[in-house]
């Protein structure tokens, strides 16, 4: 009769003790935020995989200044010292980087 009683208990504790919090965390990339950034790429250091880029003032952010940032291989390709470009800027870890960089008009 007692063995019985503990079997009960256990049927009736063990679902609640494998309950699991599956709330998805936030990403890091879900944290970065991009601001829309226009200039003019100054020089292009491929090493680097950076723009230096005057920009101007990115309301909130920065004022207008000459910096550099972190582009991928496509941008390094395409882009060349002199265009005026729009970018979306963002800072990930310790690099300013921009991304879907386009030639402005
Ligand atoms: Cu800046």
């Amino acid at each position: 009769m007692k063995t019985r009683l503990l079997f009960s208990l256990l049927l009736v504790v063990a679902p609640t003790v494998h309950a699991a919090a599956t709330g998805t965390a936030p990403t890091a990339e879900a944290a970065v935020k991009r601001h829309p950034l226009r200039g003019v790429i100054v020089a292009i250091d491929a090493e680097k995989s950076a723009f230096r880029v005057k920009h101007e003032a990115i309301p909130g952010v920065m004022g207008a200044m000459t910096m550099q940032f972190k582009v991928d291989a496509t941008a390094l390709k395409i882009f060349k010292a002199g265009d005026p470009i729009t970018a979306l800027m963002s800072r990930q870890g310790t690099a300013w980087v921009l991304e879907e960089v386009k030639p402005a008009k």
